[in-house]
């Protein structure tokens, strides 16, 4: 028994390694098809929706001086270094003193929710607000990046940034200097710098992708089961799982009777 539990294992982690890495050929598939969202927050005038043009390269967002310019949530879609994005500008946040300015608000902190990625602006040419620093200590729960724009004027904020997130990034959104290097953080962030190809994805539908994670789930537990010296029969109904999961994948469905074929002659 040793000895065969001894071979089976290096068998099953280098399965585990395929399908891991068939995991992530999904998760890049679904990138190339769906996108990925990133949300633009920050405090009102600090310049999102100039940012949100650069990012776009065409003047789609209404900029002027005045705070509270952006009153509801404009999304747009755009291809940064090759992979598609879904660009949410925002009514800035604020403590919200009419009707307007709280739907507005409702409806920012749900394209946060909704985001992969949220760039945190800050305007780097006037003195931090109390806004921005509850928006420092805000804790997203997701990927985020702070962005201090007009960095054509003088700075008037430290160079450290208090709060959760620690990688800023300077840029004049006004006149462009800083967006290449921002887009590449953005890309190395949410990718890993990988840009999703054709040879690397895989396209899978909610169910293939299910049961892939499925089967890879299952290798692992039979894994933690074999390594805890559990009881063989588990480790077998786990596997089986698996093997019936891998089937059903190819769209093969294997009957009760073949998988108890193919076990009468595995034994573990
Ligand atoms: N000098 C300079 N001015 C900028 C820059 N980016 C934006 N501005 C100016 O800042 C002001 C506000 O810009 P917006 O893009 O409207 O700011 P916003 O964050 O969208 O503002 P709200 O929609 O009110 O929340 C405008 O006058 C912009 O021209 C920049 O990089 N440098
Ligand atoms: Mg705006």
């Amino acid at each position: 028994q040793v000895e065969q539990i001894g071979q089976i294992l290096p068998r099953l982690l280098k399965l585990i390694d395929y399908t891991n890495k068939l995991v992530r050929q999904g998760e890049q598939g679904k990138i190339v098809t769906d996108g990925l969202t990133i949300t633009l927050a920050g405090r009102t005038n600090v310049g999102k929706s100039t940012l949100f043009n650069a990012l776009l390269a065409e003047e789609r967002a209404i900029v002027t001086p005045i705070p509270g310019t952006t009153r509801d949530t404009v999304e747009e879609e755009a291809t940064i270094s090759g992979v598609l994005f879904r660009i949410i500008d925002t009514a800035g946040l604020c403590e919200p003193t009419g009707q307007i300015e709280e739907q507005g608000v409702k409806r920012t902190e749900r394209a946060i929710s909704r985001a992969d990625l949220v760039l945190l602006l800050l305007d780097g040419s006037s003195p931090l607000t109390s806004e921005d620093h509850a928006l420092l200590e805000t804790n997203w729960g997701k990927p985020a990046l702070v962005v201090i724009n007009k960095s054509d004027l003088p700075c008037k904020i430290q160079q450290t940034i208090p709060g959760t997130v620690k990688n800023a990034y300077k840029i004049s959104a006004k006149n462009g200097e800083g967006i290449k290097q921002l887009s590449h953080g953005i890309v190395n962030l949410l990718l890993g710098g990988h840009i999703p190809s054709k040879q690397t994805i895989l396209l899978l539908d909610v169910w293939e992708q299910d049961l892939l994670l499925r089967v890879n789930n299952l290798l692992n537990s039979a894994v933690g089961a074999l390594k805890n010296a559990q009881s063989p029969d588990m480790v077998a109904e786990q596997l089986r799982s698996a093997h019936k999961a891998a089937g059903e994948l190819q769209g093969i469905d294997l009957s009760e009777d073949v998988l108890n074929h193919i076990f009468a002659r595995f034994c573990i």
